[in-house]
């Protein structure tokens, strides 16, 4: 009974943390803005560089908003995702 408790808490716990990676740019967006700064976008793909990072900036704000990032992963500047 007990051991059935403690488990059930641990569990719980678990799904309180972070929440897990979705598919496609939300992952990169680390503090949830709406916009992947170029350190963000690092902090994923290290191989992203600061130029790469401007190519896809279409509007040259210092960051990417969601069609950004989809223009690039079209345009093969960026993985769709990681490890892919
Ligand atoms: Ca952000
Ligand atoms: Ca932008």
């Amino acid at each position: 009974m007990r051991q059935g408790l403690t488990i059930g808490i641990v569990i719980w716990l678990g799904l309180g943390g972070p929440v897990p990676a979705e598919e496609g740019t939300i992952e990169v967006d680390r503090n949830g803005d709406g916009y992947m700064t170029l350190g963000e976008v690092q902090a994923v793909f290290p191989q992203i560089t600061a130029d790469v990072f401007s190519v896809m900036d279409a509007n040259k704000d210092g960051a990417l908003d969601d069609s950004e990032m989809v223009t690039g992963q079209e345009k093969g500047l960026i993985p769709v995702s990681i490890g892919g």
